[in-house]
């Protein structure tokens, strides 16, 4: 909506130019710093009603897709980018940000932060920005009202997982994989037409294509962020071939194949073989999920903050948030992959969720919970609404992982109850599941495969007739992985991916969030708890809890790297995650003795 005018901040670009030469003085300084004030203020009220606006109709279309959902969430999103891509502001902001050296630091963060949020849709460009909500409203109606199909009969995405979690026939499973893969091909379409829209925006504000636009969250480049994904994967490669060695005489000794080269993706647990949970006999967790409800779950995973000396949720997060599968029967359509929103920036907190009393979705909601209490922590007068958000996104994930972590810990799943005071643990089987599941396999997939499959879609415009064919590329290449058949581009496999469609140029912030998790959970636990990394448990720590807060409260206001040396005193590193698995590595090597290790 172009015609949004602030009458006392509003000026063009030239007039400040002639300005700057005059803005020597102190007087001057306070008058620029004021000037920023006033604008901030006004821009944080608005920027803050009219995000609440558009997240409670994305909420409404993404836990029950209708169509007057749909155009309500559209009308929504159209209404926030006439406020927050307006031509006016974006030229105060920028003019603003060429006296830099006069403004506070928290001012030119928040500046900083609006040019970035301005940059998703620039009303610089409005037809432009129009087609790409509109476009973005399509594509997640299709996904989160997607019926899969299997032997004739529709299957949840809980089914799905279920099955592939437990079904040892291999024809049954690789019949439940490829009913996975059906949704790709309906949102491949959209998808085409999404890129062009997404780089589209970020060009319109000068980045040379959206990958870049979502790396500087980070302050880095593409070529950047390329580089450290790389590195996590070159330092974790030896560790990686070893458990991919054992994974595949496992998998072949349990379905009783022959050893393969490279493992086949309907052999393993998941959809997308980003995690290998299940394999590791002695830390299987189900039969204790047999007498728990959804519902003890979530609030166990509340718990675990609670008795860290955090508040409760705020009440209204019960009966606002979606946290069961629809039950059978009901025709209603949700969304069905886990998420937390923090809707009014302030205490309206809700998560997304279709839990089941299972290890899978105990560790999911712990990772939603450790969203919700990093929105908790963050909102406060300090920090400005522009600035609730993570020091970086992957800190968000980060805080999400590292709960998962934490909950994970044998003296935590006795602490909670789920397993017997007696119970004893295997250290090894657990540590290896810990690897499997979430751990190491995770990296080739977030830092290798949809990493660099979304920077080639989007800073190289890979043509969208190789989108399958390279997306398979990276999945032998950097996972060791293979399809049953080979999928042609009359699929479109990457599309499946939840974070494909609405999240993109996202993914490696799980790559940052794992090494990140293990950094923290170091310090807690070897400086904090005095606990040993693989053992330890959080529960009942208020003084983990201050730890924690320290980095939480400051949300977006610090700088990430300075955030994280401040308070583990140590760069962003890998060694806490090497340290962790080190004694795995030892146990996998005379395991995989005489075998050939890897898949080159
Ligand atoms: O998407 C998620 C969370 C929500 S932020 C459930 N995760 C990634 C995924 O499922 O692919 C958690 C780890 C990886
Ligand atoms: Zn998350």
């Amino acid at each position: 909506m172009s015609r949004l005018i602030f009458p006392s901040v509003v000026r063009s670009l030239s007039c400040l130019l002639s300005l700057a030469t005059t803005f020597t003085q102190a007087a001057d300084i306070s008058a620029t710093q004021e000037r920023a004030d006033r604008f901030l203020s006004l821009v944080n009220a608005s920027y803050q009603a009219l995000a609440y606006v558009e997240s409670q109709a994305q909420w409404k279309a993404a836990t029950d897709v209708t169509p007057a959902h749909d155009a309500a969430s559209e009308t929504a999103g159209k209404a926030r980018a006439a406020f927050i891509g307006n031509p006016a502001l974006i030229t105060e902001t920028k003019a603003l940000l060429l006296f830099r050296r006069d403004l506070k630091e928290l001012t030119v963060r928040q500046l900083e932060r609006l040019l970035l949020i301005a940059s998703e849709s620039p009303m610089t460009n409005p037809a432009l920005t129009a087609a790409r909500i509109e476009a973005e409203t399509a594509q997640n109606s299709t996904l989160n009202r997607f019926e899969f199909k299997h032997a004739g009969k529709p299957i949840t995405a809980n089914e799905i997982d279920n099955l592939l979690q437990s079904s040892t026939d291999l024809t049954e499973r690789r019949a439940v994989w490829a009913a996975s893969k059906a949704s790709g091909q309906a949102l491949k379409e959209g998808l085409v037409k999404l890129r062009d829209l997404r780089n589209g925006v970020a060009q319109e504000m000068g980045y040379s294509d959206y990958f870049s636009l979502q790396v500087a969250r980070y302050g880095m480049t593409t070529d950047e962020m390329l580089r450290m994904n790389a590195e996590f994967m070159s330092v974790l490669r030896p560790l990686y071939l070893q458990l991919h060695t054992w994974t595949k005489h496992k998998l072949a000794e349990k379905f009783k194949q022959p050893v393969p080269r490279l493992i086949p993706a309907h052999w393993l647990n998941n959809r997308w073989s980003q995690e290998w949970g299940g394999l590791s006999e002695g830390a299987d967790l189900k039969p204790f999920f047999k007498d728990r409800t959804p519902e003890w779950i979530v609030k166990t995973a509340e718990s675990f903050y609670t008795s860290m000396g955090f508040a409760t949720m705020p009440a209204s997060f019960w009966p606002k948030s979606d946290l069961y599968p629809v039950p059978a029967g009901d025709q209603r359509k949700k969304n069905t992959h886990a998420s937390a929103w923090h809707l009014d920036l302030e205490a309206d907190i809700r998560s997304l969720m279709s839990v089941e009393p299972n290890p899978w979705w105990f560790n999911t909601a712990h990772h939603e919970l450790g969203h919700v209490y990093y929105f908790m922590s963050y909102t406060r007068p300090d920090v400005p609404p522009l600035l609730r958000d993570g020091a970086n996104p992957g800190f968000h994930e980060g805080f999400g992982e590292l709960t998962g972590l934490a909950s994970s810990q044998v003296p935590y799943l006795k602490h909670v109850g789920l397993l017997p005071a007696d119970f004893k643990a295997d250290e090894t089987a657990f540590l290896l599941n810990n690897a499997l599941d979430g751990g190491i396999p995770f990296i080739y997939w977030s830092s290798g495969v949809m990493t660099h499959w979304e920077a080639d879609v989007f800073a190289k415009n890979l043509p969208a007739a190789e989108w399958n064919k390279r997306w398979w590329h990276y999945v032998r290449e950097f996972q060791g992985v293979e399809p049953p058949a080979p999928r042609g581009e009359e699929f479109c496999d990457p599309a499946t991916k939840t974070h494909i469609n609405d999240n993109p140029a996202y993914y490696y912030n799980y790559a940052f969030a794992q090494v990140f998790k293990h950094q923290l959970h170091d310090h807690i636990a070897r400086k904090i708890l005095r606990q040993p990394p693989q053992a330890c448990n959080y529960a009942g720590h208020p003084e983990v809890g201050a730890f924690l807060r320290t980095i939480m409260e400051k949300g977006a206001t610090t700088d990430w790297r300075r955030l994280l040396k401040e308070t583990t005193g140590e760069d962003f590193s890998t060694r806490a995650m090497l340290d962790y698995y080190a004694p795995l590595m030892r146990w996998l090597e005379e395991q995989n003795q005489g075998r050939t290790i890897g898949w080159q």
